[in-house]
C-alpha cells in the first residue's frame, strides 16, 4: 500500500495512536519492554515512514530506500509497532513479541523486514548511518540515512566520534534526531552528565541544528522532509519529548523505562490512550 493510500482516511496523529496502543499491548506481554522510550519516539517514528522516507514495504532492499537506523535499540517496540502498521509485516505478529519462536525479540535484528541493522548496543548507530551515507553517495544514490538517539545514548563518546566525521565528510544526507526525553535508565540525564545547551554543542561540531515539538508529528514531517537544511552540513533535529507520553500515571517517570504492565495497568493504559485519542 502507498502512504497516500494508507492516509486517506487518517492523519499522522491517528497512526501514531495506533501505534502507541500496539506498543502498550507489547508491554503487557510476559517479558515487558521498553515502555517509556518507546513511547517518547512514536510521533518522531510515525512521522519518518508515514510521510518522510522512501521505502518499499515489498522490497525494503532495495538499494534506493531510504534508511532508518534505530541506534535507541532498546525502543525496539515501537518501532515493530510502526513497521507493522506500515504493511512489513501483519500487525498480528506483534501479539507474539518476547515470545519464544517469534522474530520480534528486545532489540532489532535483520530477520524482521524492515530493519536496516541490529541495534541496542548504544552509541553505535550513527557511525553505522555515516557508513550508509558514505556509500550511498559513492553510489551516486540520493537516497537519506535517518538515525534516531536517545539523549541518554549522547553520553557514549562514540556517538561524537561520528558527528565529528559526518561534518568533515559533508555528510549532507545523513539526518540525526535525538529523543530528548530528559531520562535515562537511572534519572535525569542532566543530573547525570549535563548536555545543555545541546543545540550549541552539536552546532560546534559543525551540524545544522533544529528543536521542535517531538510530539507534533505533522511538524516533525515538515522539517524532516525538509533536510539538510544547510548545504553541505549534516542535520540534528533535537526532538523535545515526554518518556510514557500518553500514559499519566508513567509519563515523565525513570520508572517507565522498562514495564511489564499489569493487567490492571494494562487496561489504565488503553484508556488513558482512548481518553487522548478522543480529546485529539
Ligand atoms: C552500550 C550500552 N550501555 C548500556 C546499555 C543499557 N541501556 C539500555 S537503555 C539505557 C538508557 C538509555 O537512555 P536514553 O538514551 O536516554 O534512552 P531513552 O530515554 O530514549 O529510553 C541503557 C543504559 C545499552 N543498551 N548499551
Ligand atoms: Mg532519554
Amino acid at each position: 500500500m502507498t502512504i497516500t493510500q494508507l492516509l486517506e482516511c487518517d492523519t499522522l496523529t491517528d497512526v501514531a495512536a495506533r501505534i502507541r496502543s500496539h506498543v502498550v499491548d507489547m508491554c503487557a506481554g510476559p517479558e515487558g519492554g521498553h515502555l517509556g522510550g518507546a513511547l517518547s519516539c512514536v510521533d518522531v517514528l510515525t512521522a519518518l515512514y508515514f510521510s518522510v522516507l522512501d521505502v518499499d514495504t515489498h522490497w525494503p532492499d532495495d538499494p534506493d530506500r531510504d534508511r532508518f537506523l534505530l541506534s535507541k535499540g532498546h525502543a525496539a517496540v515501537a518501532l515493530y509497532a510502526t513497521l507493522a502498521e506500515r504493511g512489513f509485516f501483519p500487525v498480528e505478529e506483534l501479539a507474539g513479541f518476547g515470545r519464544a519462536g517469534s522474530r520480534l525479540m528486545g532489540h532489532p535484528v535483520r530477520a524482521v523486514p524492515g530493519v536496516e541493522l541490529p541495534t541496542g548496543s548504544l552509541g553505535h548507530g550513527l557511525a553505522l548511518g555515516c557508513g550508509f551515507a558514505l556509500a550511498n553517495r559513492y553510489a551516486g544514490r540520493a537516497s537519506r540515512t535517518f538515525v534516531l538517539l536517545g539523549d541518554g545514548e549522547l553520553q557514549e563518546g562514540s556517538v561524537w566520534e561520528a558527528a565529528i566525521a559526518a561534518a568533515s565528510l559533508r555528510l549532507d544526507r545523513l539526518v540525526a534526531v535525538v529523543d530528548r526525553n530528559g531520562l535515562q535508565l537511572t534519572g535525569p540525564t542532566d543530573a547525570i552528565a549535563p548536555m545543555e545547551p545541546l543545540a550549541e554543542r552539536w552546532r560546534s561540531f559543525g551540524w545544522a541544528v533544529r528543536e521542535v515539538d517531538g510530539h507534533d508529528p505533522e511538524l516533525l514531517a515538515d522539517l524532516l522532509d525538509a533536510a539538510a537544511w544547510e548545504p553541505g552540513k549534516p542535520s540534528v533535529l533535537i526532538a523535545r519529548t515526554v518518556k510514557g507520553q500518553g500514559l499519566p500515571f508513567l509519563a515523565g517517570r525513570a520508572s517507565s523505562h522498562y514495564v511489564t504492565l499489569s493487567p490492571r495497568n494494562h487496561a489504565r493504559a488503553i484508556s488513558a490512550l482512548r481518553v487522548a485519542e478522543a480529546l485529539g
